[in-house]
């Protein structure tokens, strides 16, 4: 276990909703706070000067009832691809219906790059689904429509529908790829996080 002081906080919107009677009822959102200065050039390697443009420090997951959106914070994310490298990615992984799924969105072979990943690390299609690296609000963003997330689930047997289903196991990654992909940062929710899309 890594040792990183780490704060979750649980929102439910749900009474809030109510009250203004204009957020779904359903709404809700999970957040947690990664170590700051803790992300590493080779990630097996400890006490390696921080690499400041892979260090996550804030993780947003939240549902409005018709799309889920997760988010990372990278306060020192720099203007382009960290350097030396081929590629630079985030990975915002999550277990909904015992699957595991994960938006990797970041900069590859020159430019943007966004997939939807499921088992097997393998590419699925999820409609209007994105992900981006949002440099001026110095953040990783991904969202997906729960009626997408419902046909991905649907389609792979795992669940009827996405609303309703928890998400646990949320966890961000950082990586920069040169002839390997190394790891600088992860940022993993304190255990027994979850939230209902
Ligand atoms: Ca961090």
């Amino acid at each position: 276990m890594r040792n990183r002081s780490v704060r979750a906080l649980l929102v439910a919107f749900t009474a809030i909703g109510l009250l203004l009677g204009s957020t779904p009822a359903n709404a809700a959102s999970v957040s947690w706070e990664d170590e700051e200065g803790d992300a590493t050039y080779f990630f097996v390697v400890p006490g390696t000067p921080n690499e400041k443009a892979f260090d996550i420090t804030t993780v947003t997951l939240a549902s409005d009832g018709t799309n889920f959106t997760y988010e990372a914070v990278v306060p020192e994310m720099t203007e382009g691809h960290p350097s030396p490298a081929y590629g630079y990615f985030f990975r915002l992984y999550f277990t909904v219906a015992g699957t595991e799924f994960y938006f990797r969105v970041g900069e590859w072979q020159g430019g943007e790059h966004f997939e939807f990943r499921g088992p097997g690390d393998t590419a699925v299609e999820c409609k209007d689904c994105t992900g981006v690296i949002d440099r001026e609000g110095k953040r990783v963003v991904a969202t997906a429509p729960l009626s997408s997330l419902t046909e991905v689930l649907k389609a792979g047997e795992y669940a009827d529908a996405a609303p309703g289903e928890e998400v646990t196991a949320p966890e961000v990654i950082s990586q920069r790829y040169i002839t390997a992909t190394l790891t600088a940062d992860i940022a993993a929710a304190p255990e027994g996080t979850a939230f209902t899309l």
